[in-house]
């Protein structure tokens, strides 16, 4: 992202209560930007009441309506049936997984106000789904969870009579193995879950998830893992030369080994404050989602991400409706404006994802920095070192369940 848009980005969150003044005005400090423009954004932050500039993340809107699905920026498509739409949508997603001005945009456009709760994992997402909370409109589910939901009869066909910004996505992200006509998906964003590290510390060498799972002395109680059994467990897997969905006994204990052995040198297992624990200095590696290292890389430079050698996990996260949604038809009225390609690419900007958002990326709305970062969107060399999650049945979740639940509580 151009420093700029860095600013911009900093200063609406120091708007939104977000960020400190004092923490803006560091990280402002870190930004090779011009003496003038330092002297615009710090007066912009004395003034709560001044609107944010135009950003340059934000290319300007189409003036055309009408490109393929594509509605003019500020209006209600003319395919929307206004008269359907509630006041109001409950979106359960991940945390720090959209640019909180979409919802307040959607809000101003549509009139509906969208309240946002969120979740740290797939399997968190499912346990608050079976255990009876109703309430929520729109999900973010990851493949292999979209597989279990279907399979448990858990989610709501979409409606493409409403959702027809469908279009502006990459046909080859379509018709994923998981939902094999995209009844009950659409797919956000997709992404890796490697490792990032400070390179100041640690050198620029490292490769292998050995630094992770075998930590050298420096990096003992400071390495980070996500808070995520099929992540922690398929990384190490993979480490151990398995397949990621493995669920044979012999591979499970190996697995089990590794990660009891790594865990005395383990800070936390946390997907949400990895990325602070970098930043902050307090971990020197963390198991991450790309967006978050790529995030917490503009905050720290020395940090770098890896894709091990020895592979790690792939993951495309779609938008679903829940079958108990009480708000369907204003779900998918905000399925159909997420998937806006000057929208989309907004998003894609400010959280730092893989957007599947053809349509954006062929616009211009994605940065281009972002578009040829290696860690975004992998070489092909680097794909075929990928591996997806998939849904193990009920026998291989059990026995994943289980040996998560050693590992955290041992
Ligand atoms: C963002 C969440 C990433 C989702 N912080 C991983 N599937």
């Amino acid at each position: 992202m151009r420093p700029e848009n860095l600013a911009q980005r900093w200063l609406r969150d120091y708007r939104q209560g977000r960020l400190s003044r004092r923490e803006l005005l560091r990280r402002l400090g870190l930004l090779s930007l011009s003496v003038p423009t330092i002297g615009t954004l710090v007066a912009c932050a004395r003034s709560v009441e001044t609107p944010t500039a135009p950003s340059g993340a934000t290319p300007a809107a189409p003036t055309t309506p009408g490109e393929q699905g594509t509605p003019s920026a500020g209006a209600i498509p003319e395919y929307i049936d206004r008269t359907k739409l509630d006041k109001e949508l409950n979106f359960y997603n991940w945390s720090e997984y959209i640019d909180p001005d979409l919802l307040t945009e959607f809000q101003e456009t549509y009139g509906v106000k969208v309240t946002m709760d969120t979740y740290a994992s797939n399997e968190d997402l499912l346990a608050k789904l079976q255990g009876g909370a109703t309430g929520y409109d729109v999900i973010v589910p990851s493949d292999y969870m979209v597989s279990i939901m279907i399979n448990l009869g858990m989610l709501e066909p979409l409606d493409y009579s409403v959702i027809k910004t469908i279009t502006n996505i990459e046909p080859e992200n379509l018709k994923p193995y998981y939902d094999p006509e995209n009844t009950y998906s659409v797919p956000y964003m997709w992404g890796t879950s490697g490792y990032s590290y400070d390179t100041s510390v640690l050198g620029e060498d490292l490769t292998s998830w050995k630094e992770v799972f075998e930590p050298r002395p420096e990096v003992r109680k400071k390495v980070v893992m996500l808070d995520d059994q099929r992540e922690v467990i398929g990384a190490a897997l993979m480490y151990l030369g398995y397949e990621i969905n493995e669920t044979s006994d012999e591979a499970l204990a190996k697995a089990k080994e590794l990660l009891l052995a790594q865990k005395p040198y383990v800070l936390a297992y946390s997907s949400q404050n990895n990325d602070d624990l970098l930043v902050a200095g307090e971990a020197l590696i963390a198991h991450i989602w790309t967006g978050d290292a790529l995030l917490s890389e503009q905050e720290k430079p020395s940090l770098r991400y890896v894709i091990p050698i020895e592979g790690c996990t792939v993951w495309q996260d779609n938008l679903c409706v829940p079958k108990t949604a009480p708000h369907k038809y204003t779900a998918m009225a905000f399925i159909d404006f997420l998937n806006r390609p000057d929208i989309a690419g907004r998003n894609a900007n400010y959280i730092m994802y893989g957007s599947p958002n053809k349509a954006a990326r062929e616009q211009g709305y994605i940065d281009e920095a972002v578009l040829q970062n290696p860690g975004v969107y992998p070489p092909p060399e680097v794909w075929k070192r990928l591996q997806w999650i998939k849904d193990v049945g009920e026998a291989g979740a059990l026995k994943y369940d289980r040996l998560w639940t050693e590992i955290k509580t041992a």
